[in-house]
């Protein structure tokens, strides 16, 4: 596929108001959703200009970190057969197969080693888009007593949606990071459909930019 340089950069929503700056404090936390080598360029399921949301979550991890509130972080964690593989019968290529290099964080991406990972889709039978379908995500959350979620990564359209809504429904505060997701893109629109529907629910769209701590 070719990807021009700004093919995969949203569309500021129609009548989207920037908020003004969020200061970060207690209750929250940064959730970064499947930061793995096959979600990026050269990778078995490649979200195009999927490292331009590199720099900007190591920024938001910094922010995070300095004041001392948590992070999460999503892995996609897939059996061999699993039932999202195009040999199974399901869409995608073949892609985060449980301990594969392709499962692993670019090594440009250094995690502290207070972030908590969530592993997903480890189960052969369900896609495991959402970071809350068959995790404790939500126990962990409630425990270290998050209120408000800050989320970015790949994709936009499927594991940051799904994991955005179940967020929502679950009664979290969501602040999506504009320049910190990237979508798939298996229909042109699908970005900024996901981003609606976000919104529509409830989450807050804001720049990395806007986060102060
Ligand atoms: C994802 C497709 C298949 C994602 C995961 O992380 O958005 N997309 N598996
Ligand atoms: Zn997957």
């Amino acid at each position: 596929m070719r990807t021009g340089k700004f093919i995969n950069m949203m569309a500021w929503p129609r009548g989207h108001v920037l908020p003004p700056m969020v200061t970060i404090q207690s209750g929250d936390a940064l959730l970064i959703v499947d930061i793995q080598k096959d979600f990026l360029p050269g990778g078995g399921l490649a979200v195009s200009c999927g490292n331009d949301v590199l720099p900007v979550l190591l920024s938001c991890i910094s922010k995070f970190e300095s004041r001392g509130l948590s992070i999460f972080a999503t892995r996609d964690w897939h059996p061999p057969n699993h039932c999202s593989f195009r040999e199974q019968g399901g869409v995608w290529p073949i892609h985060c197969v449980a301990d594969s290099p392709g499962a692993e964080p670019p090594s440009s991406f250094r995690l502290p080693s207070s972030v908590v990972i969530v592993t997903k889709g480890i189960a052969p039978d369900t896609e495991g888009y959402s970071g809350f379908q068959g995790t404790t995500l939500n126990t962990q959350l409630k425990e270290a007593g998050v209120r408000r979620l800050f989320v970015g990564g790949l994709a936009t359209d499927f594991c940051v949606l799904n994991t955005v809504k179940d967020a929502l429904d679950l009664g979290y505060q969501v602040y999506l990071l504009s320049d910190a997701i990237r979508a798939v893109n298996l229909q042109p629109n699908d970005s900024s459909k996901a981003i609606e529907a976000m919104l529509q629910r409830g989450a807050i769209l804001i720049q990395s930019s806007q986060v102060a701590n």
